[in-house]
């Protein structure tokens, strides 16, 4: 683990955020990430060194263009042509009010400030917490982070290449620092998808880290 000049010291400027920790991504979930359940413990650890405890929530309508069972003859992890570029299509999930969007059981945050719902739009995916999948309509995460004079966003979560991901580098793109904890993360790893995801977050300036390094 190379930390560089990364400042491994938490502050008031910096907000947690804990990405699409829910029963749909843990391990029996209609979109398993392997291992997804595993970071839950540390999370909850990482959650009591931060003042500031953000969340957000994948949160689909039925029937959402991203899920395969809406497009005839295609199956789960095919992609799709959306309006907006190439969609890859998931098997249902983080369906809105079914169990399977609800947070793991085991996720203890009572402080957290935030919860953000993305990728309500029946047409649009939204990976980011800020940028749905068109990279056009922002989810208004940049003026929350903003108002409430946030420097740097640390994230947990999954998955690592997805959600974590295209969060860490649109922080960069807003202005933020981020920082990604790395063991407090799991990843769906589809067709080298954690590699391209770590070169990407690399390039936009994210620093990696395991929670020890935060004291954690
Ligand atoms: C996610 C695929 C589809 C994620 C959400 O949280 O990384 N991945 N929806
Ligand atoms: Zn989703």
């Amino acid at each position: 683990m190379l930390n560089g000049d990364l400042d491994l010291t938490i502050n008031d400027q910096d907000a947690l955020l804990v990405v699409d920790l829910q029963n749909d991504f843990c391990p029996g979930g209609a979109l398993a990430v392997p291992e997804g359940d595993a970071v839950v413990p540390l999370v909850n650890r990482l959650a009591q060194a931060f003042d500031n405890v953000l969340m957000t929530q994948d949160w689909h309508p039925p029937g959402h263009g991203s899920f395969a069972s809406s497009h005839p003859d295609k199956a789960p992890f095919e992609t799709v042509e959306a309006s907006y570029g190439t969609q890859v299509l998931w098997p249902d999930h983080c369906v809105q009010g079914t169990e399977g969007a609800d947070f793991h059981a085991d996720l203890e945050l009572p402080g957290a400030q935030l919860v953000l719902r993305k990728g309500f739009r029946k047409q649009v995916d939204s990976y980011s917490a800020f940028y749905e999948n068109d990279r056009k309509t922002p989810t208004g995460l940049t003026g929350y982070l903003r108002s409430r004079g946030f420097k740097r966003l640390v994230l947990a979560g999954l998955a690592t290449d997805f959600c974590v991901h295209y969060s860490a580098v649109d922080a960069r793109r807003e202005g933020f620092a981020a920082l990604v904890v790395e063991d407090a993360c799991r990843a769906i790893d589809l067709d080298g998808s954690l590699a391209a995801a770590r070169q990407a977050m690399t390039e936009a300036g994210v620093g990696f880290v395991d929670a020890a390094a935060l004291g954690v």
